[in-house]
This record gives C-alpha cells, structure tokens and sequence, in this order.
C-alpha cells in the first residue's frame, strides 16, 4: 500500500543488483513506501518495462502523475527524486 507522497510510483529492481539495493536502502531511510515491481522472476513486470521505458535495466522509477506516466533511469537520479518528494 503506497502512501499519497509516493503514489503512483513502482520501482523495477531485482534483488542481487546493488544499484537496486542502494535505492531501497534510501527508500527505507526516506520511510518511502514504493511499490516494488522484481523484474528477474516476473517476466510480465520487464516487458512492461521494455514496452514503456525502452530499456531493461535496473532499478528504474515509473512515475504516473495525472495520467502521465515517465520512466527515470539511473539510481542517483532516482535517489535525488525520491528526496525532493
Ligand atoms: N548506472 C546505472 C547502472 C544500473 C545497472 O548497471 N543495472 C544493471 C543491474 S545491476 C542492469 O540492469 N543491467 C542490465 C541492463 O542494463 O539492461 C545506475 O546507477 O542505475
């Protein structure tokens, strides 16, 4: 369940890749409830991925802001928009 500040946000991540594990670290420090979308055991989540942000990697934020939906790669980016929230 996300809270208003975060939602319509979805992190793609899996769980080995450390750049992922730097994000929920700082979503964890920040108290930012984010919903989780692992790509490796859940076919469905990359595809959408590859369908709208254009790339599979890792960790990437889905951000949908009235109806708008934009894809943020690269986890300093991530983790700098996560603390301007
Ligand atoms: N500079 C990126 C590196 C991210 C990265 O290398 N992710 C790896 C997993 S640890 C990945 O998704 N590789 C597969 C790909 O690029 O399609 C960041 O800081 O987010």
């Amino acid at each position: 369940m996300a809270d208003a500040k975060t939602q319509g946000l979805a992190l793609y991540h899996f769980e080995t890749c450390p750049y992922c594990q730097k994000v929920r670290r700082a979503m964890a420090e920040l108290s930012l409830d984010i919903e989780l979308r692992e790509t490796r055991q859940n076919p469905e989540f990359r595809e959408e991925q590859l369908a709208g942000g254009g790339k599979g990697q890792v960790p990437c934020l889905r951000i949908e802001k009235q109806g708008e939906v934009t894809w943020m790669y690269e986890s300093d980016a991530i983790i700098d928009y996560l603390k301007a929230l």
